[in-house]
């Protein structure tokens, strides 16, 4: 940070278990070891964020039920609180993941200050606030509004640029920001892990994901009820949902002794570390930080060749990539690695290598700091 003062951010993003929030919260995180302020404002405290590190800070948006809505609103509180934050801790910037409704919170709480008192807006687009919402008629205006608005847009993936261009006919300049994951040191051995969860010499397949429809687990199920010999493997399923409407399937498949599964963990790198090979059936995904998570703990994935996968893992190099949606292709390709252990240690150490690369704390946080150094420069409007 050299002689620079240190800034205040106020971050808003989904708190639940995903990708935007994880993200969202690990670059509070980062930030705030940096020796900078960290504002969440959100309805709740973020999945991952700790309790008591210095300075970083919780603001929670109160939401009052009123019998006249049908449907409750968050936007006007949301956008009130980040006035009344960035009021009294003189935020520099408000940071937004997921531009719904949170971009336009922020344009709407920026503009409720006087010109002095005004932070910077960056929104960063996380994936489905351009892929699905922003072909939806009733939010793709509302969307580009507030991203013309913006002082600086950010999208995780050069893929993600493109279709934030192509949807929502958005001509201002984008950065490209890719995802980071600086992993915590695990607390138990990869060894205790692995007898925790019941698995010996099999291969241990890794699945992490919040099981929504476009993570296709009816497809990772198939993929695993293919793979021969059935002994070889058994699948980590971190869930960060109820994975119980799958349980039918599981039994459909004859998986049960197969299929291990473990609802919101916290503690995901002592499963990071357990792990053999990932496996990724996603239609679509921007960026997927679980990929890189598996990375971190040099075990290469199997994905869908989609969205922005390609810049996270390059196919035969860091993982391997097939066609989306091809279970055959699904299935060979981790057959290929459950039998070919060298194979998986050479793909796995140049995942590692190339996570730290190019999508560490020190690289991306970086580019951040200097994004926000940037906006700042503008003024305060
Ligand atoms: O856009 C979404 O579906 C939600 C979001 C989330 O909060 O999980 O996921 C997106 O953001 C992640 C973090 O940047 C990416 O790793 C995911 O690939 C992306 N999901 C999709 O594009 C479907």
């Amino acid at each position: 940070m050299a002689s620079e003062r240190p800034l205040r951010i106020g971050i808003t993003c989904y708190p639940s278990v995903g990708g935007s929030g994880i993200l969202a919260s690990a670059l509070g995180e980062e930030l705030a070891r940096r020796g900078h302020e960290a504002h969440f404002i959100s309805y709740e405290r973020p999945f991952r964020l700790p309790a008591d590190a210095p300075r970083l800070f919780f603001h929670p948006v109160v939401i009052n039920s009123y019998e006249l809505f049908k449907y409750p609103d968050y936007t006007l509180p949301l956008s009130v609180k980040m006035a009344e934050v960035s009021r009294d801790h003189g935020l520099d910037v408000l940071h937004v993941h997921y531009a719904v409704p949170h971009a336009t919170a922020a344009i709407l709480g920026q503009s409720m200050l006087p010109p002095g008192q005004r932070p910077r807006v960056v929104t960063t687009l996380h994936g489905t606030d351009t892929t699905l919402l922003g072909r939806d008629a009733g939010y793709g205006p509302a969307i580009t509004y507030a991203l013309d608005r913006s002082d600086a847009v950010t999208t995780v993936s050069a893929y993600l640029e493109q279709e934030t261009r192509q949807l929502l006919s958005v001509r201002r300049p984008i950065d490209v920001i890719h995802n980071f994951f600086e992993p915590h040191k695990p607390r138990r051995s990869r060894e205790e892990v692995r007898r925790e969860l019941g698995v010996g010499r099999e291969a241990l397949l890794l699945h992490s994901s919040n099981l929504r429809a476009v993570k296709r687990i009816d497809l990772l199920l198939e993929c695993c009820a293919r793979i021969r010999p059935r002994e070889s493997f058994k699948l980590l399923v971190l869930a960060g949902a109820s994975f119980a409407p799958f349980m039918g399937d599981v039994r459909r498949l004859g998986l049960e002794d197969r299929v291990i599964v473990r609802e919101n963990v916290t503690e995901i790198e002592d499963y990071l570390q357990a792990a053999d090979i990932g496996l990724f059936t996603s239609d679509m995904e921007s960026f997927c930080l679980s990929i890189l998570e598996a990375m971190c703990f040099s075990c290469p994935s199997v994905a869908a060749a989609v969205g922005g996968i390609p810049e996270v893992v390059v196919s035969g190099s860091s993982g391997l990539l097939v066609a989306p949606g091809d279970a055959d292709a699904f299935t060979r390709a981790v057959e290929s690695l459950i039998c070919d252990p060298a194979r998986r240690a050479e793909l796995g150490t140049s995942a590692r290598q190339r996570a730290r690369e190019l999508f560490s704390a020190d690289v991306i946080v970086t580019r951040y700091e200097g994004l926000y150094r940037r906006v700042c420069a503008l003024g305060r409007g």
